[in-house]
């Protein structure tokens, strides 16, 4: 069949990048960036790029829907049929008995928004709960309880433009080097066509973002509402408030003005533990210059004072009159790619569709109307937000939960919780689309669902505009589109419910649902009654607000200077600084942060298939400043247990001076499925935040302490299938004291591990999972007596794997002949003690070009350009991701002559 193009929308962060899907129908062939999509122009980072390679293989695929027939059993295929009109039946039954609270929904900022409309729908106009939350509690909802406060309505005030047109940038707690790459290469295009333009970058780490910065505050974790009320006093004092818009447009400035008088820059400073200077000159750059834009994410939301943070934000800017205009205002980066939508249709446990609120009588009369149910039917009571939601399913108070299109056993706070809570429910739906992720483990019935690609639909990005997602290919298997699944049980729920009455879900099309949603919006703040899918399909991705009779969305938002607020005056809030919720103690000691890396997605369930996206961060590890590891005898590879009140893990130590001293980083990506825990999460901090319910999932406090466990295996394959036999490996993992999966190379699938004593038996099971059996083409060499065995598989001349169990002495070196993939040269037998010692670990950095560390410092020694680098080498000439790392690698070098 010929090639077809199908234009979409990337299905990672909330950047929202155009795509151009080729397929041949049935199976997706490549992927670039659409040239015509106003937030990437063509552009995508290693992400987007590697989005065809992901979608290539149906291995590992959730394909059929499964159901444990009994509490014990393992789960078998079922009929469709069958798998619905047990969730069905399961629901109804605990409804029936227990109340409508006794059932929960756990919905994702990855689903759709017609889909995520539909589920809302269910569980608020069919069940009648408000029990439905969504993983956009972990992630934006610090933002989106500030944004009310602050201007009455929710979402940013800015959009994509406002990037070039900003002359100071403010990054808080965001690294979008890595988190948000295509709309940082637009910040970078912008600085260098405009060179006065200053970066401030607020973060507890040296980043790659931060490094770019220039001022970097690299203020101690969670101190943000010291260091915002620290500036404001400046800009108070300095005489810097813009007083025309604070008396025009604000109110609650007088009380903020008290408030921060007891904020002074050195007593704010010392509290950052920054520079005084520092920290003025912050306030400088941003209330003096014509256009301040503040960008934040994680590192404010994530806190139990995660609203207060940005409040604090939203205030600079609104006492310097810092918004409305071209290139400022308060930026809330979204994370997944329709964390915006989610929030739009309502889909949170605390809010009703279209901003409107749960404790409003009119605003629940109004989605009720519309549904065409009862006003009755709706609940007055908000439901449970995510932790309390687990917490509650572990206490029995919900016995029934459905979750679509997230992993809870890995991205909650608090793992052991969780996984008792799933444990001991009564019933756990799962709906993802692959078959083996740490929380599809707990499911009684499995629900295939279909991926990108395979589906329609809408998503709606940062900066509010909302785009296209269509299929280009059918999906594997018997999967199912996440908005057909939902009205199949729905339909059945209220046969079972409410015999004889009409269906609420008649139809789930995706257009005609996404028409259902836009008639609730008509006269909110964020009105697209003037939106459908034949404009968006005639004139592209649009911004909301976009009501009846307007031709395009609104760019920016309170421009007029009049807010969303019963009297449309925007507030100043007035928080005090407190602390993390867990103090640091002798007991304690550290800080444990957590975040993401440049080239996976958090819990790797896609990412996590591809070696490529490997290169750059191929095991996990803890980092730590080369000091604290010294004074405690530790050196890098140690493997060291990290704990905290709640849990522990173990991980591999890595020396890194982005952090400082008592704070530790571990990525949150690694989860059971290539880990022996569940991650950082076994130690993470469930405290919320008493406003917006999200938990500090960044600021834990813990201890370590070094592991011996001499007892290793290193194993590695070529043309492994990574995600088939991460079902088979998991439980194998499990059962070590620490253990890493991981992928190399083109294809080598690589496991090591490590134990107090030898594990004869799991050795046996690992060698039958791995199909090392002895044979001819595995040799194998044991001495029983040092507990050692080695076994080396070849195909033809090459070398095609090896298990080195014992001592791994030699087991790196050949880990990079299999890598390399060239003909063995010499006796076989050498393989078991491979010559020459093992390259030190040499990073691929640039990983469209598979270019490594190593080569970029030596051109830079040789006094190269990052220009020179580009061409000579070609890093940094694609998706550009890796370009705040040159830049870092070439300032070092500098810095060295
Ligand atoms: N590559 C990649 N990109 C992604 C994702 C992914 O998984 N992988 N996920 C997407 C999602 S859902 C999200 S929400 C975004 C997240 O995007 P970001 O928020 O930019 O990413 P994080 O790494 O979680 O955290 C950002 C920074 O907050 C800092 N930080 C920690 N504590 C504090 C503090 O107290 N104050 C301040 N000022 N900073 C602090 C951390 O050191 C970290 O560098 O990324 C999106 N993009
Ligand atoms: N310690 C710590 N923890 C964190 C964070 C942190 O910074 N630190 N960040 C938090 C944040 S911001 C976020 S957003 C969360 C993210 O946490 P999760 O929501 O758990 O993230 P994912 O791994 O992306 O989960 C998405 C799931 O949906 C599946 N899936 C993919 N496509 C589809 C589809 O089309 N339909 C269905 N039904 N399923 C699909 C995937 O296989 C995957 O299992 O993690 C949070 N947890
Ligand atoms: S920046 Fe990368 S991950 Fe984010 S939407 Fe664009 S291509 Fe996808
Ligand atoms: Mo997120």
């Amino acid at each position: 069949m010929a090639n077809i193009e199908t234009r979409s929308t990337c299905c990672y962060c909330g950047v929202g990048c155009g795509v151009l899907i080729e397929s041949d129908g049935a199976r997706i062939t490549g992927v670039r960036g659409d040239p015509e999509h106003p937030a990437n122009f063509g552009r995508l980072c290693g992400k987007g790029l590697s989005l065809a390679a992901s979608a290539a293989s149906d291995s590992g695929r959730a394909l059929y829907p499964e159901m444990r027939l009994t509490r014990e059993a393992a789960r078998a295929r079922v009929a469709w049929d069958d798998a619905l009109d047990s969730v069905a039946d399961g629901f109804a039954r605990i409804i029936r008995r227990h109340g409508p609270d006794a059932v929960a929904f756990y919905v994702s900022g990855q689903l759709l928004t017609e889909d995520y409309y539909l589920f809302n729908k269910l569980a608020k106009g069919v069940v009648g709960t408000n029990n439905i939350d969504t993983n956009s509690r972990l992630c934006m909802s610090s933002a989106v309880t500030a944004y009310k406060q602050a201007f009455g309505a929710d979402g940013p005030p800015t959009c994509y433009d406002d990037l070039e047109a900003a002359h100071c940038l403010l990054f808080a707690g965001s690294n979008m080097a890595y988190a948000h790459p295509v709309l940082f290469r637009r910040l970078e295009a912008a600085r260098d066509a405009r060179p006065d333009c200053r970066w401030i970058v607020i973060d507890p780490r040296c980043t790659d973002t931060a490094a770019m910065a220039d001022l970097h505050l690299q203020i101690q974790p969670g101190t943000d509402v010291a260091l915002f009320h620290g500036m404001l006093h400046h800009l108070i004092w300095e005489g810097l408030v813009n007083a025309d818009y604070v008396a025009a447009h604000t109110e609650g400035f007088a009380e903020l003005k008290r408030l921060v008088r007891d904020y002074p820059p050195k007593m704010a400073a010392e509290i950052c533990g920054i520079r005084e200077s520092d920290l003025v000159t912050a306030a400088e750059w941003f209330g003096r210059s014509p256009a301040s834009l503040s960008l934040y994410s994680m590192g404010l939301n994530q806190s139990s004072h995660g609203t207060d943070k940005n409040l604090a934000l939203i205030n600079l800017h609104l006492a310097t009159g810092q918004l409305g205009r071209p290139g400022a205002g308060p930026f809330s980066l979204t994370g997944q790619p329709n964390a915006m939508g989610g929030r739009e249709v309502g889909g949170m446990a605390t809010m009703l569709a279209a901003h409107r609120d749960i404790g409003n009588a009119e605003h629940r009369l109004d989605v009720a109307r519309h549904w065409g149910v009862p006003v009755s039917r709706l609940s007055d009571q908000a439901g449970l937000p995510a932790v309390a939601m687990f917490e509650a399913l572990r206490q029995g108070r919900v016995k029934a939960i459905w979750i679509a299109c997230s992993n809870p056993a890995h991205s909650l706070p608090n793992l052991p919780l969780v996984r008792e809570a799933l444990a001991c429910a009564e019933l756990v739906v799962v709906q993802d689309a692959f078959a083996h992720t740490d929380t599809t483990a707990f499911a009684d019935i499995l629900l295939p669902a279909a991926g990108w690609g395979e589906k329609e639909g809408t998503v709606t990005n940062s900066e509010r505009r909302i785009s296209r997602v269509r299929a280009a290919v059918p999906p594997p298997g018997e999967a199912r589109r996440d908005g057909w699944i939902v009205g199949e049980v729905a339909r059945r729920l209220e046969t079972l419910l409410y015999p004889g009455a009409a269906s609420l879900f008649s139809h789930t099309d995706p257009d005609r649902v996404f028409d259902e949603h836009r008639a609730l919006t008509v006269g909110r703040d964020l009105d697209i009654g003037g939106l459908d899918y034949a404009l968006l399909d005639r004139t592209g991705p649009q911004q909301w607000p976009l009501p009846v009779g307007a031709a395009t969305g609104l760019a920016r938002r309170y421009t007029d200077g009049r807010f969303a607020t019963a009297n449309g005056r925007a507030r100043f809030h007035a928080p005090s600084y407190l602390p993390p919720a867990e103090n640091v103690s002798a007991h304690y000691p550290f800080r444990l942060l957590t975040g993401r890396l440049r080239d996976q997605w958090h819990g790797m369930s896609r990412t996590g298939r591809l070696p490529q996206l490997f290169a750059h961060s191929p095991e996990p590890a803890l980092q730590m400043h080369p000091e604290d590891a010294e004074r405690r005898g530790l050196a890098a590879g140690d493997l060291l247990r990290v704990s905290s009140k709640r849990g522990q893990l173990v991980l591999p130590l890595a020396l890194s001076d982005e952090v400082m001293r008592g704070t530790l980083f571990a990525a949150m990506h690694w989860n059971g499925q290539f880990l022996n825990s569940g991650g950082v999460n076994e130690a993470s901090q469930p405290a919320v935040d008493g406003q917006s319910f999200q938990p500090e999932l960044k600021h834990a406090a813990v201890k370590v302490a070094k592991l011996d466990l001499p007892w290793r295996v290193t194993a590695a394959l070529c043309d492994g299938d990574l995600p088939a036999l991460q079902a088979r490996l998991a439980p194998l993992l499990a059962a070590c004291d620490y253990a890493a999966l991981g992928l190399a190379g083109q294809d080598v699938v690589v496991l090591r591990a490590a134990h107090t004593q030898a594990l004869g038996d799991w050795l046996l099971r690992l060698l039958a999972t791995l199909a090392f059996e002895t044979g001819p083409a595995v040799l194998e060499y044991r001495d029983d007596r040092r507990g050692m065995l080695k076994r080396v598989r070849w195909q033809g001349d090459r070398l095609a794997g090896f298990v080195f169990a014992g001592d791994v002495a030699g087991a790196d070196r050949l880990l990079e002949c299999l890598v390399a993939g060239a003909p063995w040269q010499g006796s076989r037998l050498a393989a078991f003690a491979p010559a020459g010692a093992a390259a030190p670990r040499d990073r691929v950095v640039c990983q469209c070009k598979e270019v490594r560390e190593s080569a970029i410092r030596q051109r830079l020694a040789d006094g190269d350009s990052i220009e020179q680098l580009k061409s000579g080498l070609g890093c940094g000439s694609v998706c550009g991701s890796c370009l705040p790392e040159l830049k870092r690698l070439a300032a070092a070098q500098a810095a060295l002559a």
